[in-house]
């Protein structure tokens, strides 16, 4: 049998419920949940009689027990996860894994308005590559704000893979403010990840180019490509990344894969995996082994090990070299002041992740069976002991032995690992397509370091998460597994699958409990974070009315009830409109061709969810104006006619009519 088939017939496992004899299941349970609603309209045997009808054997009602969220209650925890390739965020209830929002981020989305207006096109044209706009993004690592290591439910940070920028979305209205184009890299894969107060965010690069974008042959490939760790100085103040008090750390020319910050003891601190140290580039027709293969060969690739902390004292001593307008901490400054050390480790790392104490550092190789413990404590004493060789780069080596402190054999393929309350960590395993539960061990902990359970998952999981899995307080009640393959789980929908996210009951220390399969066709996402809903305030109306969501202030400029109007100087126009239901003021729109037009809309209405949209035929535009909004949209009349604008949501019994004429005249 092979694995993918034995994975198969370990859910082929249909112990159909029966009534009477299984009742015991929903047991108790059930029968006092039906009591304490105060209606006793039926008996456990009805439950049993549905589950037998539906062929669900007891583990499934179990797990329908544990997910069903009844309408008008709200699930205990959301989920952030990237939304890979569509350039997107996705919100995500659990336990009911109901799909909440996309947070529109790299990509313009029209029901959010978001790049249609000048306010959100301004944020996706500032990281656009030299003059050339991007209207996608490959999304693949959310991270959550935190204070003292634990998320603060304020920003949300997420990578764009494909061309290296960082974007932040602020969760007061789960909008995204900035996004920040990387001058250095052009591909990313280390980031986003928040440092235990968010004083950076690590962002580190995936393919080794040269610096700056330019120009080198692959001949010169040891010479002129590097890699990078940049560190972008976050703001909470003004909510946002300062690029002026931005730097990168330069490294050689290996790959960077995931990163992850210290905290606790090994605050101060960060850690990235590197791969390709064989220094591969492909040239298959040329006679060359492909990436794969000649990425592949050393037994050992290095584990980057950084000083931020005194990089930014460096950086802040101008001890860089500007590249693009961002300063670059040189690798020969990086070893001279402390800042750079290498480990190896073993098999084409992929995941590095720190401990919730901060004492250890867990690499998952890929290739490797293990994962890999290192001790930040003896890594230390290694550096102060001077006990490392310099390689070819003048990078001091570490030597392996004297900074691990164990290897846990877990199974194959292991990526990413998270961890819980219980003193677990969970490791996920794309080739096993399976979840590793194992025991993290240390100081005063009997029996740590060794794996405990294995659950099969379907199929090729990627990253998984547990409710603040990565933090120094994570919980231990859920744990989702971001799944890439989904076959022979969802109605066949076309070749193109969706991805399948799991969720996993990790509460009894004894066993673990698939629960619920989550088929998402709307991109791949790669990594979640997944927060208690306590965390967050979110709005539900602005503030104000007047509010411009890219200030998080009132704006000056917003039309105000009363104040509606156009307002003609020369050819340029300036519309002030409001909306309420069911109208906009004003609703004729007289221009001239050739009029430029900056176009405001206030929506003035102060009741939840009352938002009205605009969308405005032969411009490309809809706009999404939440209560209390200001939202601004300028274009220029350019062609005559006559052009009925109308509100795209669905706001009240005449939402049909909520519209209006703009007339451009020859
Ligand atoms: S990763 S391929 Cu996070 Cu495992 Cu991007
Ligand atoms: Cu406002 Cu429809």
């Amino acid at each position: 049998m092979d694995e993918k088939a034995k994975v198969s017939s370990r859910f082929d496992r249909r112990t159909v419920f029966k009534s009477g004899a299984a009742a015991a299941v929903v047991g108790a349970a059930g029968a006092s949940l039906w009591r304490s609603g105060g209606v006793a309209r039926a008996d456990d045997d009805d439950i049993a009689k549905i589950a037998e009808a539906r062929g669900l054997t007891p583990e499934d009602v179990r797990a329908a027990l544990k997910t069903y969220v009844p309408s008008g209650t709200y699930d205990e925890t959301l989920i952030f996860a990237s939304g890979g390739h569509s350039g997107q965020v996705l919100v995500i209830g659990v336990p009911s894994m109901r799909l909440l929002k996309q947070i529109a981020v790299f990509t313009p989305e029209p029901w959010q308005g978001y790049g249609f207006s000048d306010e959100t096109r301004a944020v996706l044209e500032a990281s656009a590559f030299d003059d050339k706009p991007l209207t996608w993004g490959d999304t693949h690592h959310p991270a959550l704000s935190e204070t003292n290591g634990e998320y603060d439910g304020q920003f949300l940070f997420i990578n764009d893979k494909a061309h290296a920028r960082m974007a932040v979305i602020d969760l007061r209205d789960f909008e995204t403010k900035q996004i920040v184009k990387n001058p250095h890299i052009l591909s990313n894969h280390g980031g986003a990840f928040a440092t235990p107060n968010t004083d950076y965010i690590i962002d580190g690069s995936q393919y080794a180019t040269p610096f700056g974008w330019e120009y080198a042959p692959l001949s010169e490939y040891k010479e002129k490509y590097r890699g990078a760790m940049t560190l972008w100085k976050f703001d909470r103040e003004t909510g946002r990344i300062d690029p002026a008090l931005s730097f990168s750390i330069e490294l050689p020319p290996y790959w960077q894969d995931l990163a992850d910050a210290g905290k606790g003891p090994s605050d101060g601190w960060m850690f990235s995996n590197s791969f390709n140290t064989e220094m591969a580039t492909g040239g298959i027709l040329e006679g060359h082994p492909p990436v794969e293969a000649g990425a592949s060969m050393h037994d050992m690739d290095y584990l980057s090990v950084i000083n931020w902390r005194k990089a930014a004292e460096v950086a802040a001593a101008g001890k860089t070299e500007d590249i693009k307008g961002m300063p670059m901490i040189r690798m020969a400054t990086a070893v001279e002041e402390g800042i750079l050390f290498q480990v190896p480790e073993p098999k084409s790392p992929h995941g590095v992740d720190v401990t919730p104490t901060g004492e250890y550092i867990v690499v998952a190789g890929k290739l490797d069976p293990h994962v890999t413990v290192y001790s930040f404590q003896k890594i230390q004493d290694a550096i102060a002991a001077g006990n490392f060789e310099q390689d070819e780069f003048g990078v001091p080596i570490l030597p392996f032995d004297a900074c691990v402190e164990t290897q846990v054999e877990l199974g194959l393929g292991p990526l990413h690992t998270q961890f819980d309350d219980q003193g677990f960590a969970y490791t996920s395993l794309f080739l096993d397509s399976a979840i590793a539960r194992w025991k993290v061990g240390g100081e005063g902990i009997d029996g740590g370091w060794e794996m405990v359970e294995k659950l099969p998952v379907h199929y090729n999981v990627g990253h998984l998460c547990v409710v603040g899995g990565d933090t120094m307080a994570p919980q231990g009640k859920h744990l989702i597994a971001l799944n890439k393959w989904s076959i022979d789980r969802f109605t066949p929908v076309g070749p193109l699958f969706p991805q399948n996210l799991q969720l996993i009951d990790i509460s009894s220390p004894d066993t673990l409990q698939l629960l619920f399969d989550m088929p998402l066709g709307v991109g791949e996402p790669h990594y979640a974070q997944a927060i208690p809903t306590s965390k967050l305030a979110p709005w539900t109306v602005y503030p104000e009315v007047g509010w411009d969501p890219a200030t998080q202030a009132l704006s000056p400029d917003a039309p105000q009830p009363g104040k509606e109007g156009v307002v003609r100087d020369g050819n340029k126009v300036a519309v002030n409109m409001t909306s309420i239901r069911s109208h906009f003021t004003p609703d004729w729109v007289n221009l001239q061709l050739g009029d430029e037009v900056t176009w405001r809309i206030t929506n003035i209405e102060r009741a939840d969810d009352a938002t009205h949209a605009f969308a405005l035929p032969g411009q490309n535009v809809n706009l999404s104006i939440e209560p209390g909004e200001t939202i601004t949209v300028s274009f220029t009349a350019d062609r005559p006619g006559v052009y009925p604008f109308y509100c795209t949501e669905f706001c009240s019994a005449l939402h049909l009519e909520m519209m209006g004429y703009m007339l451009v005249s020859p």
